[in-house]
């Protein structure tokens, strides 16, 4: 008792001394999420004009279009009916001033997403001001700065806090991604979109999109229309129109589409529109290695995918090989013979030959870890291995100088309910990597929303806080990050609310990851 309060007086007395030296500590009250590089801050409050608006020489529509659904989100929907005649206008913010100095709005693995924000002080308040070189690190700016407005409803008008208020912010890594799986359930559109919605929240940049799997092929691939007849039903499926649509929406909100097939194993699908890709009626996958036209469909689905995703990288999976049905499939087996290739080097010449397919077509390679555990020496220089195994094999794939994505299914996997948001926290890329050339070769990393267990019902409550907390880990300085999660519960917290608030049905803290309230 007596040491608690002792304790409670010193950390008082430190946060009275420190004051705003103690910026980015949970004893302020900063509530962003994530903790932007650098904050500085102060304690008056300023009143936003009933007319706030975008102030920029910039003519771009897709900021003009973020700051409109920025005031909308801080808006919540309330009627702001303050008298605004009872302030003195000066006294106001009249707006945001947004420099952008690129016009270039390309966006792209590596786009610079870095900005810099000021809110003034009550004193002089005018304009905020946010400055980027790229319009998608203004985008981050807007998230930030909706961050710090409230409503309040007592007096009826939108505040910021703690003003004056510096920001300078930059990404950690680069690769920010969350994984959603449209082959075990189907997402409508409208799904997917209000996913996109909430990763901007949570400045994550890259949205892995599993398309096709075992279960369905749900996607419209023009070059070999068939493939659609893989899919669960007419309905559940997306037109090449559509995945266009997704892509250029996910682009306005700074993300990236990271398109998957995943191949040969996790393809029986692809066989109910072109039988002949089935080793036979009765073993269905992997896909036959034997069959050249095996290879003209991925060169058709390549093609068609160059035309829609332009992101530099295609994920062309390669996971869970089971090579069993070549091996038992007797023209299959002749094939593997009279080539000499028993079933490992099968696969590999089955990886390989897709890697040379998808490099034609100009993308940038992902595949899953088992490549690399079974001839990462072979893979091409133009690889990003996706680690999913854990075990430590980001070390391995840096040391060997190819670059590494991190998605360790014991903290990183949301389809596993009973890892807690703690977990997730504190699951860090860089484990037992201290060389700075191998650490820029972890280019980032990424959470997994498998869809067996999920679908449009409840995909965002199982998403959300707990990819918040992994959203973090990749966004700021790892000196900023807490040591202990608990620290940061509190804040967020606040996020978690926040997301309610935006229609984002994200579940409370505790019950997120079944085993944290539980053990
Ligand atoms: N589907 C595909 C999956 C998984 C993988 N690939 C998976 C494996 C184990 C767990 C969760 C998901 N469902 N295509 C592995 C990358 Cl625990």
């Amino acid at each position: 008792m007596v040491a608690s309060k002792a304790l409670f007086y010193a950390v008082a007395v430190v946060a009275v001394v420190l004051g705003n030296a103690l910026a980015a500590s949970e004893i302020s009250q900063v509530k962003i999420w994530p903790m932007p590089a650098s904050v500085s801050y102060g304690d008056a409050r300023l009143n936003l004009a009933s007319d706030f608006g975008l102030s920029s020489d910039s003519e771009s529509r897709v900021l003009k279009d973020a700051f409109n659904r920025m005031l909308a989100v801080i808006k919540q929907d309330h009627v702001i009916d303050v008298n605004f005649s009872a302030f003195n206008r000066s006294s106001l913010l009249q707006g945001l001033h947004i420099v952008v100095s690129s016009t270039d709005e390309q966006l792209q693995y590596g786009t610079d997403e870095s900005y810099k924000l000021m809110v003034p002080s009550p004193e002089k308040p005018g304009y905020a001001h946010l400055e980027a070189k790229t319009v998608y690190g203004a985008l981050h700016g807007l998230q930030t700065f909706s961050q710090l407005c409230h409503f309040n409803i007592r007096r009826r008008v939108l505040e910021v806090n703690m003003s004056p208020w510096t920001i300078i912010d930059q990404p950690r890594f680069p690769f920010r991604g969350l994984l959603i799986d449209t082959s075990r359930h189907y997402l409508p559109l409208a799904v997917i979109k209000k996913v996109i919605d909430s990763m901007s929240y949570a400045k994550l940049n890259v949205l892995h999109w599993h398309i096709v799997d075992t279960q369905s092929f749900p996607l419209e691939i023009p070059s070999y229309p068939k493939l659609w007849d893989g899919a669960y039903s007419l309905s559940e499926r997306y037109s090449a129109a559509d995945a266009a649509e997704v892509v250029s929406y996910a682009k306005e909100r700074g993300i990236n589409v990271l398109a998957e097939i995943d191949v040969p194993g996790h393809a029986l699908s692809w066989g109910v529109g072109y039988p002949s890709l089935w080793p036979s009626k009765d073993c269905q996958q992997p896909l036959d290695v034997s069959n050249e036209f095996t290879f003209k469909v991925v060169d058709g689905i390549l093609s068609d995918f160059s035309k829609i995703f332009n992101f530099k990288f295609v994920h062309l999976g390669g996971d869970e090989v089971n090579t069993t049905c070549w091996t038992i499939t007797p023209r299959i087996s002749k094939w593997l013979k009279m080539h000499r290739m028993n079933e490992s080097q099968a696969y590999q010449y089955f990886v390989l030959r897709a890697q040379k397919i998808a490099l034609s077509h100009g993308y940038e390679i992902v595949n899953w870890e088992e490549t690399f555990n079974d001839f990462g020496s072979k893979l091409s220089r133009k690889t990003v291995v996706h680690n999913w195994l854990g075990g430590g094999v980001a070390q391995r794939v840096v040391q060997s100088g190819l670059r590494c994505i991190v998605s360790n299914q014991d903290k990183w996997y949301l389809d596993h309910l009973d890892t807690p948001w703690e977990e997730f926290y504190q699951n860090e890329p860089l484990t037992n990597i201290t060389n700075p050339k191998q650490q820029k070769l972890v280019i980032g990393g990424e959470v997994c929303m498998w869809g067996e267990t999920v679908d449009g019902s409840d995909i965002e409550q199982t998403i959300w806080p707990r990819a918040a907390a992994a959203a973090e880990r990749l966004w700021t300085p790892y000196d900023k990050l807490a040591k202990n999660p608990r620290e940061v519960t509190g804040r967020l917290a606040n996020f978690r609310c926040l997301l309610n608030e935006r229609g984002v049905a994200a579940a409370p803290l505790a019950g997120s990851g079944r085993a944290a309230p539980f053990g």
